[in-house]
């Protein structure tokens, strides 16, 4: 054994990816604390994500050298830590020669089933409620070599196209159907020679969960169900949503494994400290998956995957980093809120009179005043006489959390994507004061300078695409806010005033509404109120 000397050495961040500057949110220790291997020191948190950084050894606590509040980036340090030389290196080559040995225990299961090819019969697999589904193309000809997951027919029913896969690589040495043929689970496909690698011989093995006699059942001849690729199974993980993943609490070594398991960090209950996620948490998690305990929902349709080279040249242009974060916010959005969008035109004829007469008056203090400040304004109002739009829906759906507090967003477009700066008060801000702030962080947007404060808490959003053009749009809402207000450009247009047509300058505005909080009465409700608002110019004094 080796004896145990003391060795200070500094703890630093570690790759923390593009992120500098970032917050301690949390010291979770103080000086004097023993510690073990990954126990988390600190806890940061960006506008994506909160993650601790753990200790990569056992030892004491010498030094803080940080304090909650202060700003980090990766090899910043954090920690003196006096390490005891002897067990932390016994410990290190322990772990080392822990996992090589598994490795090699579990190659040598593989090696030692069955060396003989075998036969199986590939027979449609569990495809939910259809039967006599059509194959729509054949994918393998008798005599092919095929690997494992390869597709062998593609099936199309009225919902969705997905291939039965091959369970195993491997020859097909017959075929049992052609294009055109009506299939339901069960009915055999193919018969495949199975090569006598452990991949193929895997499935002879069966899971846990199998049934005793399938289980046992002899190699040969085999019948294995193979699972449809582009449909959701009990037992398959979820695929990963890159924006719950980042949020999720979790050191970055508890993020490695999860990556290399490919579970989805953002569905992982943690039971560590404030919610922590750990390893075994995740362990614990894919058990629980596997075993059916947890159901991960239908997987959606995937859209086809084209190789667009053949059809002529082309380029390939990494996404911004605001539209790769923004992007899975979008569509999680998307999938998972019911939209409805109500269309109403606004007469603002007055308003931008109003707004003309008060404009020089603003230019001198320094202020743009936009139509869009009266808006805010005016959405306010709307919030005050509809509180159920000024609310979050609980994740479990079970109640509404209405908010006391009135923060605005504005969908500011730059030139890295959209981004979302939030007007903290907006109820207690006159116009002039509303349109000195959109005009500061809408800058600020542009610029890539706005902090991380600056776009949380929103309540309610506005996209105004005024400045731009276009009549109506559909605005995706910006959960877990409940509704979202779309405005398009303003142009006179002919109203009919009971006697004749008069020239009226008409809002165009688009109200997204999540239908499970938000009744199609209470949105029409809601936009016909803003509409008297800015056709009255009521309340909405500088
Ligand atoms: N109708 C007619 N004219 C309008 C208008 C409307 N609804 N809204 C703005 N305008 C006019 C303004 O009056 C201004 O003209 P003047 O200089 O003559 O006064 C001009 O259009 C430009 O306004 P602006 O765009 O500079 O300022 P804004 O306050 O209206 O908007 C901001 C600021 C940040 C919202 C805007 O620049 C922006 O980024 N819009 C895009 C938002 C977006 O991308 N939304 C889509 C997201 S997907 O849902």
């Amino acid at each position: 054994m080796a004896s145990k000397q003391k060795q200070t050495t500094t703890v630093t961040v570690p790759d923390i990816g593009d992120f500098t500057d970032v917050e301690i949110i949390e010291v979770l220790v103080a000086e004097g604390d023993r510690l073990s291997a990954e126990d988390p020191l600190i806890t940061l948190e960006t506008d994506k994500a909160a993650m601790d950084v753990p200790s990569p050894e056992a030892g004491t606590v010498k030094k803080l050298l940080v304090k909650a509040g202060d700003r980090v980036s990766e090899g910043s340090p954090v920690i003196e830590l006096e390490a005891e030389a002897g067990s932390g290196d016994d410990q290190s080559s322990e772990k080392k020669d822990e996992a090589p040995a598994k490795d090699k225990s579990a190659e040598d299961t593989d090696a030692a089933v069955s060396k003989e090819p075998v036969e199986q019969e590939i027979r449609v697999p569990d495809i939910g409620d259809f039967t006599g589904v059509e194959i729509i193309e054949v994918l393998v000809a008798e005599g092919d070599e095929v690997e494992a997951e390869q597709g062998l027919i593609t099936l199309e029913t009225d919902k969705a196209a997905m291939d039965v896969p091959a369970p195993a690589g491997g020859k097909i040495i017959s075929l049992a159907v052609k294009q055109g043929d009506k299939v339901s689970e069960g009915d055999l496909v193919a018969t495949l020679l199975v090569a006598a690698s452990p991949a193929a011989a895997k499935p002879t093995e069966g899971p846990a969960t199998a049934p005793a006699s399938e289980a046992a059942a002899p190699s040969a001849a085999k019948t294995v169900a193979a699972k449809p690729a582009s449909t959701a199974q009990k037992g398959q993980l979820p695929p990963i949503d890159e924006a719950g993943f980042a949020k999720a609490h979790a050191s970055p070594s508890v993020r490695k494994f999860a990556r290399e398991l490919g579970v989805d960090l953002g569905r992982v209950n943690g039971s560590g400290k404030k919610g922590r996620v750990t390893q075994d948490d995740i362990k614990a998690f894919v058990k629980s998956v596997m075993s059916g305990g947890i159901s991960t929902g239908p997987a959606l349709p995937e859209v086809p995957t084209i190789d667009f080279t053949k059809f002529g040249d082309i380029e390939r242009k990494p996404l911004s980093r605001i539209k790769k974060i923004s992007g899975p916010r979008l569509q999680a959005a998307w999938v998972n809120l019911p939209h409805v969008t109500q269309h109403d035109l606004a007469d603002i004829t007055e308003l931008e009179k109003t707004r003309k007469a008060l404009k020089p008056a603003a230019e001198k203090e320094g202020v743009k005043l936009t139509p869009l400040a009266f808006f805010v304004k005016a959405v306010v109002h709307a919030l005050k006489e509809f509180p159920e739009f000024n609310a979050s829906l609980d994740p479990d759906g079970e109640n509404l959390i209405v908010k006391k507090y009135c923060h605005m967003g504005f969908a500011a477009d730059t030139p890295g994507g959209l981004v979302v700066p939030v007007i903290r008060d907006a109820d207690k801000k006159g116009v002039m004061e509303l349109a000195g702030e959109l005009s500061g962080l809408a800058g600020k947007a542009r610029d890539g300078k706005l902090k991380a404060a600056e776009m949380q808490g929103g309540c309610f959003t506005i996209s105004s695409l005024g400045g731009i053009g276009g009549t109506f749009f559909t605005p995706i809402i910006n959960a877990p806010e409940v509704a979202i207000l779309g405005i398009s450009r303003a142009a006179m247009q002919p109203v009919w005033d009971g006697k004749e047509f008069a020239p009226r300058l008409m809002l165009p505005l688009s109200l997204s509404y999540d239908h499970r909080v938000i009744d199609g009465a209470a949105a029409a409700r809601f936009t016909t109120f803003l509409a008297e608002v800015l056709r009255e110019v009521r309340d909405l004094a500088p």
